[in-house]
């Protein structure tokens, strides 16, 4: 019997235990799966970086943490942490994170807030087509490249940038410090879907901000610390950025008296771009534990050096 310890916020307990334990009986695993097991007993945690659990050092017989998140900024420099992390890939959270992207994008593209803004008028102002609205994704992952493909397949050019080389049909890919600038420099819309590292802090900067259309138009459902707020508001100020989307924050809740709140070009969402969904979650979960009792390489493993 393989012992699994659920570690997140216990209101998650009910929708996660049934999708879990399904999900462990289709993959055949024989698993003792609760919230209580002695900590040396434990084979696998499906874990939560909210939860209470933060010292893994009498976790002595676990085998791998399952994150239910796929940011791991918060656990990736836990020293008691040293099994393998995996991050979460979920099909059910790359629809969410696809359908609320291309909304946002769609917002932009079709100036829906000038509809609303003029129902007391006939004032015809017919917006150009996708392919005329170049859209920038920083972040070729599981989520960038979902939302890279389906922005592709509604018409718009799309260009992805990630850290290493890509090759993604109909998308133009760049990578590495001058990647990004032409990445920026064409983009009318830009899309944060980086992980939050030593090495993405800021890639939104009073230069690279700079570096984008006048007009253009951010949204960020990455991680707050991706965007340099001051420079942010600046770029707002000037009219260099017409429009923010931000879904995340470097302190969250976002505090009330944060001038985003009340900015007239800043649209805040209280991180709910894209949720986890307990079913196909717990599959995935159900398929890492598998493997590792297969004696097989994890899927989805967080690179310690790298930080995701
Ligand atoms: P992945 O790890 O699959 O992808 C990360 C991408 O970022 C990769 O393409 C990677 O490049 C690129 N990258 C990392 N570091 C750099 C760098 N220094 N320079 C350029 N590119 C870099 O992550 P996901 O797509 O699954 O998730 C992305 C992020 O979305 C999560 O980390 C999380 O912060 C956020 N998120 C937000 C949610 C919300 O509700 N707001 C929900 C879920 C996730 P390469 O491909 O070369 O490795
Ligand atoms: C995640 C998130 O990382 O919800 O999964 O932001």
């Amino acid at each position: 019997m393989i012992k699994v310890q659920f570690a997140a916020r216990p209101e998650r307990w009910t929708t996660y235990a049934p999708a879990l334990k399904s999900a462990f009986e289709q993959a055949g695993l024989e698993v003792d799966l609760r919230r209580d097991h002695p900590p040396c007993e434990v084979g696998y945690v499906v874990y939560a970086p909210n939860s209470e659990l933060q010292d893994f050092t009498p976790y002595t017989a676990c085998k791998a943490v399952l994150s239910l998140w796929a940011g791991v900024e918060k656990i990736v420099g836990n020293t008691t942490l040293t099994q393998p992390l995996c991050r979460m890939v979920d099909p059910g959270l790359t629809a969410g994170m696809v359908e609320w992207v291309t909304g946002h994008v769609l917002r932009y593209h079709l100036d829906i807030d000038r509809s609303l803004a003029t129902q007391d008028r006939w004032e015809p102002v017919v917006p150009p087509l996708a392919q005329e609205r170049p859209v920038t994704i920083l972040g070729l992952g599981a989520l960038g490249a979902a939302c890279a493909s389906s922005l592709s397949r509604l018409g718009f050019p799309v260009t992805g940038w990630s850290r290493s080389p890509k090759d993604i049909a109909g998308i133009r890919c760049e990578h590495g410090d001058d990647g990004l600038v032409r990445a920026l420099s064409r983009a009318q819309i830009v899309v944060l879907l980086l992980p939050d590292t030593p090495a993405t802090e800021n890639t939104l900067n009073r230069a690279s901000l700079a570096l984008l259309p006048q007009g253009a138009r951010i949204i960020n459902p990455g991680r707050g610390p991706l965007i340099d707020d001051d420079a942010l508001l600046a770029a707002l100020k000037t009219g260099q950025i017409a429009h923010a989307t931000l879904d995340v924050f470097r302190i969250e809740p976002l505090a009330a008296e944060h001038p985003y709140w009340a900015h007239p070009n800043v649209t805040v969402t209280p991180h709910i771009a894209a949720e986890t969904r307990a079913l196909t979650a717990a599959q995935m979960i159900a398929q890492n534990i598998q493997r590792g009792e297969a004696g097989q390489p994890f899927v989805n493993q967080v690179d310690r050096q790298l930080g995701y």
